[in-house]
C-alpha cells in the first residue's frame, strides 16, 4: 500500500496545512478535502450515489470539498479499510464481506439464502440490528455512518449454463476474500478462489477463472460480458456496502461537519438503494441480450439452500452464535 499513499499524496487535509487540524472545531474556516475510494467504476450506481454525497455535503458547507476516486485507483476494499484504520484516506465504501478481516460479527451478511428481498434488507439494516452492526465497526478505528447497497449476488461462467447444482460441479469462481463465500461455494460443488476485485476481470479474459458472482449492475458495468458467456439468477446472497468513515480524521472534524456528513452519507444512502434497484432491473434486461440467461428453478432453489446449511452451522462458531440468531430473528420479524 506504500504505492497507494505515493501515487495518491497520502495526507487527506489541503489549503490551510496539516497542523491545527485538531483546532478545526466549529468552523474555524479550516479547509478539508474528504477522499471517498470505491472499488466498481464511474458509471455504477455506487459512484452515481457517491458523487450525490458530494454535491450534499458540498452545498452544506465551503469547509469540506470531496473528491471521489472509483475503479479501486487509490485501493480494493480490503485496503481502502485499512488506510482508513491509518488515518491515511477518509472515506470508503466497501462491501460488508471484506470488514469479515477484522470483526468476525460482520461473517452474518456472508450466510447464504437468509435475506429474501431488498425490503427485509432495508428494515434488517436500518432497524436496530444494522444499527448495533454499523456501531461494532468503532473498536476498529472506524466510523461506520450508513448502509448502502451492493445487492443480490449472481453468478456468471464462461463454461456451460447453470440451472441446477450439478451445473456448478468443478467451476473455479472467484470470491470476495471471505471464508464463508470461499466455503459456500465449495458446498456447493465449485472449485472457488478468493481474489480482489481489481484482479477479477483479467482472471477472467485469462482463464485463470471460470466465472464470478455479483449483482446484475456490476456484472453489465464492469463488462463481463465480454469475457462471460453464461448468467443464473442465483440470487445467492445479498451484499450490503457500507459507508465508512476514518475515525483518527473523524475525531479531528467539528460537530457540525460531522454532523453534515453523516446526513449526506445516510441520504445519498437512499439514493443508491433507488438507483441500485432500477439499475439492476434495466442491468439484467440487457444482460439477457449479451448473454446466455439461465433461471434457476424453484425446486433447485432448495438444493442449493440445502448443500450449504452446513456451512452456516459452521460459521456459527466463527460469526458468533448469539449474533446470528439476532440476523436471522432480525430477518424473521422483517419478512
Ligand atoms: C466484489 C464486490 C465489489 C465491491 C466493490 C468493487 O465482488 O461485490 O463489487 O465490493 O467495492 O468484490
Amino acid at each position: 500500500s506504500a504505492i497507494f499513499l505515493a501515487g495518491c499524496g497520502g495526507s487527506n487535509s489541503s489549503g490551510s496545512g496539516e497542523s491545527g487540524a485538531a483546532e478545526g472545531n466549529e468552523g474555524s474556516g479550516e479547509k478539508r478535502t474528504l477522499r471517498v475510494s470505491i472499488g466498481v467504476n464511474d458509471k455504477h450506481p455506487e459512484y452515481e450515489a457517491s458523487m450525490k454525497f458530494k454535491e450534499l455535503v458540498e452545498a452544506e458547507t465551503d469547509d469540506l470539498t470531496v473528491e471521489v476516486y472509483h475503479s479501486g485507483q487509490i485501493a480494493d476494499d480490503r485496503s481502502a479499510i485499512e488506510m482508513l484504520q491509518f488515518g491515511t484516506l477518509d472515506i470508503t465504501i466497501p462491501s460488508t464481506s471484506p470488514l469479515v478481516n477484522f470483526l468476525p460479527e460482520y461473517g452474518v451478511f456472508d450466510l447464504p439464502f437468509t435475506i429474501p428481498n431488498e425490503e427485509v434488507a432495508d428494515q434488517v439494516l436500518d432497524g436496530e440490528f444494522g444499527t448495533k452492526m454499523l456501531e461494532m465497526v468503532d473498536s476498529q478505528g472506524l466510523v461506520g455512518l450508513a448502509w448502502w447497497e451492493n445487492g443480490f449476488r449472481n453468478l456468471t461462467n464462461d463454461v456451460r449454463p447453470v440451472g441446477s447444482m450439478k451445473d456448478v460441479e468443478g467451476l473455479k469462481i472467484r470470491t470476495m476474500e471471505n471464508e464463508i463465500h470461499l466455503d459456500a461455494w465449495k458446498a456447493l460443488g465449485a472449485n472457488p478462489t478468493p481474489m480482489a476485485f481489481t484482479e477479477l476481470f483479467t482472471a477472467m479474459q485469462q482463464g485463470t477463472i471460470d466465472g464470478q458472482e455479483n449483482p446484475y449492475p456490476t456484472i453489465l458495468l464492469s463488462n463481463y460480458p465480454e469475457v462471460q458467456e453464461h448468467i443464473s439468477n442465483t440470487n445467492h446472497v445479498y451484499t450490503p456496502f457500507i459507508f465508512l468513515f476514518s475515525k483518527s480524521i473523524w475525531e479531528e472534524l467539528s460537530a457540525d461537519q460531522q454532523d453534515i456528513i453523516s446526513k449526506a452519507a445516510v441520504e445519498a444512502g437512499q439514493f443508491n438503494r433507488e438507483r441500485t434497484r432500477e439499475v439492476a432491473d434495466e442491468s439484467l434486461e440487457e444482460l439477457k441480450t449479451q448473454m446466455t440467461f439461465t433461471e434457476v428453478p424453484e425446486e433447485e432453489f432448495a438444493k442449493f439452500q440445502e448443500a450449504v446449511q452446513p456451512v452456516i452451522e459452521k460459521h456459527k462458531e466463527s460469526i458468533g452464535a448469539d449474533i446470528v440468531d439476532e440476523y436471522l430473528s432480525a430477518i424473521e420479524s422483517a419478512k
